[in-house]
């Protein structure tokens, strides 16, 4: 790998790694205060923090990890020319000065609206615009990414693209006709708001627009680990890809399914006709079988390669496992945490369940357990050959215990806050709220017990950054030099050729637009007819 492409996709992963940390300490904070273990100190607010945890890492150690990890697979897979870097990096700085403004407003204290913005809370309108332009420069990322595949298309006529290469062109298609939706959002109803031109907003039409983008947000950061589980993990074992046509085929479904869902996260909300909340649950059921798709053609893959190495017996391919290899292990762990979270979503789906837990913590919980354990551990176990790889070192034996002991700091710290998340959840605790004995009442006396076990995990989760950082650094600066393999699987011997068809990308974007617009046309216009005027902008009380 040049010195060059190697500069261009680190630096995407230096910014994941600052964020890591910066928001990990948030989330620390976050704990301690709701335990009451804390009061913060110099009138910093408890949503200030929050806003800061919530964009820091949801919104950017995501991105930029996931870009930089999508364009280091296009450069392998396909390779990336010089004018293409060139625009790769316009992307990276446009997303560098977004970040930047964002962040700004946020330290200032005048963006604390959390990582969903909803109305009518209001920001800054700097904010806003630093938003958008962290938008503006993945949209940049994905149409080098497109145009990475379409110049090897055109040099290889007639052959199916590399497996990885078809994964990111989805998953950046995914993510732009997601994002429009909440590019909406801002440009129309958010920036006039904020900098004063109108003087209401419509709260329905900008909580639909950003639920429209909100959940494939949550695949967009799920499909590059389904990238490395389904074509990295398997050389890591030492085995081959169980089916080529199978993987395409769920990337093809998380596009069709992961947008037209929005609602189910708006199940509560009045003004919202509930024919269409319906429909929209059924599609969310949908959004799930890719997922046991991927389950499955995991399960397939340990067991082939098992039983290939003469582990016989019902689960004796278990013990092949290469579970002393952190590339194995963390992903791995990231497997077993999404069995319950999956479970848990497919909970929060179920329209009558979901008025049981919807705006208590145990959404908290769900979401630390798929995104902050499934998704994260994945980008872990990424980044322990990824780093090496690019930085022309090696992840040596003592590097790779490390990262044993992490992910194991990691999954002990998560279980005990997840689970603790959960519970409190069923016991009627509320997300996104600052400590209060609420009047004294007996139900919120029983919340205290899960959230001083909230901290304890989240003092664990600390350690498990601090770790990684140093595992980091290592990785990136002063391990040995040397050689990192980047494991790329082949399929096995004996598959069916993919059929072509998997690639009529034509085909697959217009069923995603027909999906998109039968859920969301008819509803959008009621909402739009029939929802209230508009509401004033609302702060936090000082002090919160
Ligand atoms: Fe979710 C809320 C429904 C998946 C993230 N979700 C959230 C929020 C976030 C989030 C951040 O319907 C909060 C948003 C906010 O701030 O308000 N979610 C689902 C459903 C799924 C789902 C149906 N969510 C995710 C993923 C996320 C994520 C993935 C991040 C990466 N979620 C909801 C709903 C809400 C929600 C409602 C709104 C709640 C409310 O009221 O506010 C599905 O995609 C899940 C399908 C997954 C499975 C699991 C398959 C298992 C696999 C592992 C196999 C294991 C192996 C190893 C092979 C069916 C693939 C085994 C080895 C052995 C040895 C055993």
């Amino acid at each position: 790998i040049s010195k060059q492409e190697s500069r261009l996709y680190m630096s995407f992963i230096y910014v994941a790694i600052i964020s890591l940390l910066i928001g990990g300490l948030m989330g620390l904070l976050q704990t301690l205060v709701r335990s009451n273990t804390i009061t913060l100190p110099w009138g910093i607010g408890y949503y200030q923090i929050l806003t800061l945890h919530g964009v820091v890492l949801a919104l950017v150690l995501t991105t930029y990890f996931i870009i930089g990890f999508q364009f280091a697979l296009m450069g392998k897979t396909v390779g990336i020319s010089l004018k293409q870097r060139k625009v790769a990096w316009l992307s990276f700085w446009v997303m560098i000065v977004g970040t930047v403004m964002a962040a700004i407003t946020i330290l200032m204290g005048k963006a604390s609206v959390l990582y969903t913005f909803y109305a009518p809370l209001k920001a800054h309108p700097v904010f806003y615009i630093g938003l958008a332009l962290v938008i503006v420069g993945s949209w940049i990322a994905g149409f080098v990414n497109w145009h990475q595949l379409f110049v090897w298309k055109k040099k290889h006529p007639g052959e199916k693209s590399p497996l990885l290469a078809f994964m990111v062109a989805i998953n950046m298609a995914m993510w732009f006709i997601a994002s429009l939706g909440v590019a909406v959002a801002v440009l129309v109803q958010f920036i006039p708001w904020s900098l004063g031109y109108a003087e209401t907003i419509n709260v329905l039409v900008s909580r639909t627009l950003f639920w429209y983008f909100g959940h494939p947000l949550v695949y967009f950061w799920l499909l590059p680990a389904y990238m490395a589980w389904y074509a990295i993990i398997p050389k890591i074992i030492g085995g081959k890809i169980f089916s080529d046509s199978l993987a395409r085929l769920s990337f093809i479904l998380f596009l069709f399914f992961s947008i037209p869902v929005g609602f189910h996260h708006q199940l509560t909300e009045p003004g919202i006709d509930p024919v269409w909340k319906f429909i929209q649950v059924v599609l969310t059921f949908m959004v799930i079988i890719p997922s046991l798709m991927t389950a499955f053609s995991m399960f397939a893959t340990f067991e082939i390669t098992g039983r290939r190495k003469g582990f016989g017996g019902l689960f004796g391919w278990l013990k092949h496992l290469p579970w002393k290899d952190v590339r194995f292990l963390a992903p791995f762990i990231g497997m077993l945490a999404f069995i319950p979270g999956g479970a848990g979503g497919i909970i929060n789906a179920s329209h009558q369940m979901n008025a049981v837990v919807h705006n208590t913590i145990w959404v908290t919980g769900h979401f630390h357990l798929t995104v902050a354990t499934t998704v994260i551990l994945t980008f872990f176990g990424i980044s322990y050959w990824l780093i090496p790889h690019l930085t022309g070192r090696k992840l040596t034996p003592q590097l790779n215990r490390l990262g044993i002991i992490q992910t194991i700091v990691w999954t002990v710290g998560m279980t005990i806050m997840s689970g603790a998340m959960h519970i409190q959840g069923l016991l009627g605790g509320p997300r996104r709220s600052a400590f209060s004995e609420y009047g004294g009442t007996e139900q919120a006396s029983n919340w205290i017990g899960y959230q001083l076990a909230q901290a304890i995990g989240g003092s664990i989760l600390f350690i498990g950054i601090i770790l990684m950082l140093y595992i980091f650094i290592k990785l990136a600066f002063f391990a040995p030099k040397g050689i990192e393999e980047f494991p790329i699987a082949e399929e096995e011997e004996d598959a069916e050729p993919t059929p072509m068809f998997l690639e009529n990308w034509k085909l697959w974007i217009a069923i995603t637009l027909a999906l998109i617009l039968f859920a969301y046309t008819i509803p959008f216009v009621d909402i739009i007819q029939n929802s209230p005027p508009g509401s004033p902008p609302f702060s936090w009380p000082i002090g919160n």
